[in-house]
Order: C-alpha cells, then sequence, then structure tokens
C-alpha cells in the first residue's frame, strides 16, 4: 500500500495551491426496468477538464466526452478503463471525489472508485480504471447523476482535522464515524475523503496512503 507514497520532495512540488488542475464531471443515467434487479443505463456522460486530459486510447487522441456505462446490475461492478494524462508542467498527485448526487441517496447504492495510485509526472499517460460499485440492495432509483471531481492535491488526503498531518487523531476521527452515512449523527464529512457520503474503506485507505505524511513547512 505504502510502495507507491511519493517522495516528501515531489509531495511538496505538487501541492502548490496554484497548481490546480482538473475536474471532471460525469453524468449517469440509469433506467429500471421490469423489476428492482435490473437496471439499464443508457446514460452519457460528460467530462470536463482543467490540467489533466481523459482520454480512451493511450495515444491520448479521443479524449472522453460521453460515458456510457452499459447496463447494470444490482451487486454488480462496472470497470470502465481511461488514460489520464497529466497536461501540467509540474508533478502532480490527483485526486478523485464524487458531488452532487441525484437523487441524494443513490450514493447509498454506488460507490465509485478508481484504480490510480501515486504520483504523475508533466505529460505522463496512466491508464485508470474507474470501478462503478452497485449495490445488491439497489431500489427505487430510476435515473441518476453525480459529478466526477479530478483535481490535485492542494491539502493532504487523510487530514481530517487539518493540522498538517496524518496520523493517529485523524485515524480517530474515521472510527468515531466508520460506516456512517449522511444525515446519521455519527456521519463527519471531514473524513469522508472521497465525498461519497459514505464513511468506509475506502477513506481509511486515503489515510493508509497518506500516513504520517506531515504538510512541507
Ligand atoms: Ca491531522
Ligand atoms: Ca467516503
Amino acid at each position: 500500500m505504502f510502495t507507491d507514497k511519493p517522495t516528501d520532495a515531489k509531495k511538496s512540488s505538487i501541492l502548490r495551491p496554484r497548481f490546480f488542475l482538473t475536474m471532471a464531471t460525469l453524468s449517469l443515467c440509469v433506467v429500471a426496468a421490469f423489476s428492482s434487479l435490473f437496471l439499464t443505463c443508457v446514460s452519457t456522460a460528460s467530462i470536463e477538464t482543467v490540467g489533466v486530459g481523459v482520454y480512451w486510447d493511450s495515444d491520448c487522441r479521443n479524449q472522453v466526452s460521453a460515458i456510457n456505462w452499459s447496463t447494470l446490475y444490482p451487486g454488480m461492478t462496472k470497470e470502465l478503463t481511461v488514460y489520464m494524462r497529466n497536461e501540467g508542467n509540474e508533478t502532480a498527485v490527483l485526486w478523485l471525489r464524487t458531488d452532487n448526487w441525484d437523487p441524494p441517496n443513490a450514493s447509498e447504492y454506488m460507490t465509485l472508485s478508481w484504480t490510480y495510485t501515486g504520483q504523475i509526472e508533466p505529460q505522463e499517460i496512466l491508464k485508470v480504471e474507474f470501478i462503478l460499485a452497485v449495490s445488491p440492495e439497489i431500489e427505487g432509483i430510476t435515473n441518476f447523476h453525480f459529478d466526477i471531481i479530478v483535481d490535485t492535491t492542494s491539502t493532504v488526503p487523510g487530514d481530517a482535522n487539518g493540522d498538517g498531518v496524518v496520523n493517529v487523531i485523524d485515524l480517530g476521527m474515521l472510527g468515531y464515524a466508520w460506516l456512517t452515512e449522511v444525515g446519521e449523527p455519527k456521519f463527519d464529512p471531514r473524513v469522508d475523503f472521497n465525498g461519497d457520503g459514505k464513511i468506509n474503506v475506502l477513506d481509511l485507505g486515503t489515510i493508509g496512503f497518506w500516513w504520517l505524511y506531515k504538510v512541507p513547512s
């Protein structure tokens, strides 16, 4: 888990606030068909990017402008391959969040993650899988949309209390909110590092990746 950690020197260079890179927006539409046991996704997705390009091909010629998740079933995991190129001038760490779930409870049934780790050098191209996991319990959702935001880190991911270091304090905050969701009393957005409205192993992974990292002074 820790083998791809950027060096402190490199992290220092990538955490400059002015180097704010990328925003990607995907809109997804799912149409339920026949019963809650079968969902057909007929949506397209639009992506906006700044600094980082998202492409279908490793040559980075075909920019991703629309996504179709094809058919989704409850309990399935859908993977989609894209290529990301750092089109800025500095080494970056990319950071994935989701936002604006519509309806809001769609985030209770779906989780988006990716296979990206480590850092990306200027002009470097990385193959990345977006992974959309659909809960077996999904029901009552006929259409949904959400935004995917990919940008570089301007603060340290995993630093829930904002003191500039990722340590046991942040882990404790995560533990207190463990397995809660938006609206529940113990839910704490400060430890929802990927912004999906759930506190789970994805957020724990963020703390693990950045464990004991300190903001350069
Ligand atoms: Ca902290
Ligand atoms: Ca989360």
